[in-house]
């Protein structure tokens, strides 16, 4: 990876703030490759793989997946790609992942987008999705909820620092949280 150039832009926010959902509208507009480290992760899980049944027991207890493996599937990821551009949605989701992240890939993010989203309509997203997730009950969800505060926004608060965070409220529905992350990658006109 090291010898491949790439831009990476890092997706945050809590469980349910919409994540998936405007990578998907950020993929169609703007060229990027979508990669979601928890689809990464739960696809592992499914192939078989040795670290199957850690990564099961992991999200179903909300708990973040030692980095040396999340790291190894997006590097991977990026290096399968053609693409030069990623959108990486779910990590890094604690201090560990993130410093880990930049001394393996060396890969410094062109900007963190961060979807701020109340607690209340993150939980009402979540009951609601209906898509089969193992970590989608009111018990995981506490505990998602509890790391991301605890572990995740520290992460997003270190970038803030440095003046790469775009936040976005998204609270609202999903076309007006599009209308506001097309403006974090149209380049203002000189
Ligand atoms: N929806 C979306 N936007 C909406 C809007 N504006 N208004 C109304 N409804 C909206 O959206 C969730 C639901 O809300 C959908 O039904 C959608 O239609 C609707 P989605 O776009 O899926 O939200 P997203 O933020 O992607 O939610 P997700 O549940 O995927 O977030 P998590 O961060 O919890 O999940 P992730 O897959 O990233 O991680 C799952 C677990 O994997 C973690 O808890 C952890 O155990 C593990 N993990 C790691 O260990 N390490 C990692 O690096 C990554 C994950
Ligand atoms: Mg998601």
């Amino acid at each position: 990876l090291a010898n491949k150039k790439v831009t990476v832009v890092f997706v945050l926010g809590g469980p349910g703030s919409g994540k998936g959902t405007q990578c998907t509208n950020i993929v169609q507009h703007f060229g990027y490759t979508h990669l979601s480290a928890g689809d990464l992760l739960r696809a592992e899980m499914k192939s078989g793989s040795e670290n199957g049944d850690m990564i099961q027991n992991m999200i179903k207890e909300g708990k973040i997946v030692p980095s040396e493996v999340t790291i190894k599937l997006l590097e991977r990821a990026m290096l399968d790609n053609g693409n030069d551009k990623f959108l990486i949605d779910g990590f890094p989701r604690n201090e560990e992942n993130r410093a880990a992240f930049e001394a393996v890939t060396g890969i410094e993010p062109q900007f963190i987008l961060f979807f701020d989203c109340s607690e209340e309509e993150m939980q009402k997203r979540l009951l609601s999705r209906n898509q089969g997730r193992d970590d989608d009950n009111i018990e995981t969800i506490k505990k998602r909820f509890k790391v991301y505060m605890e572990s995740s926004l520290p992460v997003i608060e270190y970038y803030n620092v440095k003046g790469k965070v775009r936040k976005i409220d998204a609270t609202k529905p999903v076309e007006e949280v599009f209308e506001a992350v097309k403006t974090c990658f149209t380049p203002v006109a000189a």
